[in-house]
């Protein structure tokens, strides 16, 4: 079954949004309407809580919303997605992360066969050589323990894992694991200089093992090890996660170094394929395998939870209605834990490279807006830089706040006081300062009056700024899972109801083609002709 193509603009519920729209109350009169809101617009889910009640929703309007992912077809939708139907239609593939995080027992068919127990052929293997590689068991060509693990690949291939190797820190072991992902030969100089090669293993990750980064910064490891070891090191020092068998074995890597990865698995959606690979290293397979089924609770969350109760739905949802109803451009995601410094990162690839579409699935230009801009920084450091603009600009920013009840140290007073800013904060997005607050705060500070009233004007907060709360019992492995799948699936319901191909990324395609003609132009062998301002440029850097 293929996606339906239907344009939201033509529903009844997009209609009513319309309308719902022009009559909105600010949060403060939402919230002084009843005590039951924070109530109403929350859910509870494993030892998720998201309090979405400081969203410009009231019953109709959320009413309206589900009423549009209904008509947008999102129940058949997502059985097609879960089951394996070819719903990437421009590249003639199945949309399949979930099933490398199935059950063993799960049964889910591509062009006739069950995927299932090859995903779990690859997980064991990655058990084995993660056990092997931690324990020392495996060695390097010189007799030693690995001691550090250099990740090469780029886009898919480096954020999912780099993120998540990251934010597991406090579960890591002794490996020191890297991440080479730029063509910049600083930054691929930058990482060797930091590593041994008598005790560097490199996994080399790319999907197409054709992309240019990849392979220019694995040429050159590859070269800085046969340097240091000889040409035999290799067969010890690199493995290959990649669907390019064939080009895999050109580079040197034994095929009992290569994990296969699968077509139906976008590089973006890949890390919990063989490309999780450096994240098994980094934590060892079995918190590997916790992450796993914390996305895999999450995709029973989807499957199954009623759409008002099911928390990719909700969150998409309120993305629509402020993308599309309420003018906002973007959306801002504060995580309270340093652990997560590399989220927002990696979302923008996962939302904005999905969901960055002009044309719907009937190849036609839409006439609404779709994919929104996603940015962030940890909190509270983002606390002392933009939130000035989210508080008192002139911009719509709906933000997302994650934050955990636990910290993972055990340092309560550290945590309290990161926790009651994660609070402070919605709260005061929300309330606002009025005149007559700022004016009091100022009579009490013994100001004079002149200088008073000049000031007011400046001091005034108008509030009424959304945040959605999501606060999560602790940073785990399998929290962590749960809470990357949840994006995942929001970015799916919001391809649904933009009516776009959410899982290809012709844009990114393009980037791979370009510079290999200026490329050629570097050495002088070719000349091509190029606009103005081009040319200069291009003549400048070469002089
Ligand atoms: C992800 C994109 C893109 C891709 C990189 C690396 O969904 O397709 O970011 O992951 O371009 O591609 P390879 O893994 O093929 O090297």
């Amino acid at each position: 079954m293929s996606l339906p193509k239907i344009n939201p603009t033509l529903t009844s519920s997009w209609n009513k949004l319309a309308q719902l729209a022009k009559d909105l109350k600010t949060l403060q009169n939402y919230f002084a309407d009843g005590t039951s809101r924070a109530q109403q617009f929350s859910i509870t889910w494993e030892s998720f809580f998201v309090d979405y009640s400081k969203n410009q929703i009231d019953k109709d309007i959320q009413a309206a919303l589900l009423g549009l992912v209904k008509e947008s077809g999102l129940e058949d939708a997502r059985k097609a997605y879960f089951s394996g139907d070819t719903i990437n239609q421009t590249e003639g593939r199945a949309v399949l992360h979930t099933a490398l995080r199935a059950k063993e027992d799960a049964d889910i068919r591509v062009n006739g066969e069950n995927v299932v127990p090859k995903v779990y052929a690859v997980r064991a293997k990655i058990k084995a050589f993660t056990n092997a590689i931690i324990a020392g068991e495996q060695k390097s060509s010189t007799g030693q323990a690995f001691t550090d693990v250099v990740n090469i690949g780029i886009g898919g291939s480096d954020l999912g894992p780099a993120m998540i190797t990251e934010a597991l820190t406090y579960y890591k072991n002794h490996l020191n694991v890297h991440f080479m992902s730029n063509v910049d030969g600083d930054h691929v100089m930058e990482v060797l200089k930091k590593v041994n090669p008598a005790s560097t293993l490199f996994v080399v990750v790319s999907k197409t093992f054709t992309t240019q980064e990849t392979l220019s910064n694995a040429i050159t490891a590859k070269k800085w090890l046969v340097e240091a070891l000889g040409e035999n090191a290799v067969a010890d020092h690199f493995v290959a996660v990649s669907t390019n068998l064939a080009a895999i074995y050109a580079f040197g890597i034994q095929s009992k170094n290569v994990f296969p990865m699968n077509d139906w698995v976008g590089g973006r959606f890949s890390l919990w394929s063989a490309v999780g690979l450096p994240i098994a290293l980094a934590v060892g397979p079995d918190n590997f395998e916790a992450l796993l089924d914390g996305a895999n609770q999450m995709d029973g969350h989807f499957a199954s939870a009623p759409l008002e109760d099911n928390i990719p739905v909700m969150l998409a949802l309120l993305t629509v209605w402020y993308n599309n109803f309420l003018g906002a451009q973007s959306e801002a995601v504060i995580p309270y834990t340093q652990y997560l410094n590399r989220l927002p990162a990696y979302l923008q690839q996962g939302i904005m490279e999905s969901n960055g579409k002009s044309v719907d699935r009937a190849g036609k230009a839409v006439s609404y807006n779709t994919g929104n801009i996603i940015w962030g920084e940890p909190g509270t450091n983002s606390q002392h830089a933009f939130f000035q603009l989210i508080h008192q600009g002139t911009k719509l920013i709906p933000a997302h706040f994650i934050g955990f009840s636990t910290a993972l140290h055990g340092n309560k007073d550290h945590h309290d006081k990161l926790m009651a800013n994660f609070f402070a904060q919605t709260e005061a997005l929300m309330s606002g300062k009025t005149e007559e607050q700022v004016r009091e705060e100022l009579i009490q500070k013994g100001m004079d009056k002149t200088e008073m009233e000049h000031l007011v004007p400046f001091k005034i907060f108008t509030g009424n700024k959304p945040t959605t709360t999501l606060l999560i019992d602790k940073l785990t492995p399998n929290t962590l899972g749960a809470l990357v799948a949840m994006y995942e699936h929001k970015i799916f319901v919001e391809g649904v109801v933009w009516n776009i191909y959410s899982y290809d990324q012709w844009g990114v395609e393009l980037g791979k083609q370009l510079a290999s003609v200026i490329l050629d132009e570097m050495d002088n062998s070719t000349s091509i002709k190029h606009d103005s301002s081009t040319t200069q440029l291009i003549a400048r850097y070469k002089s």
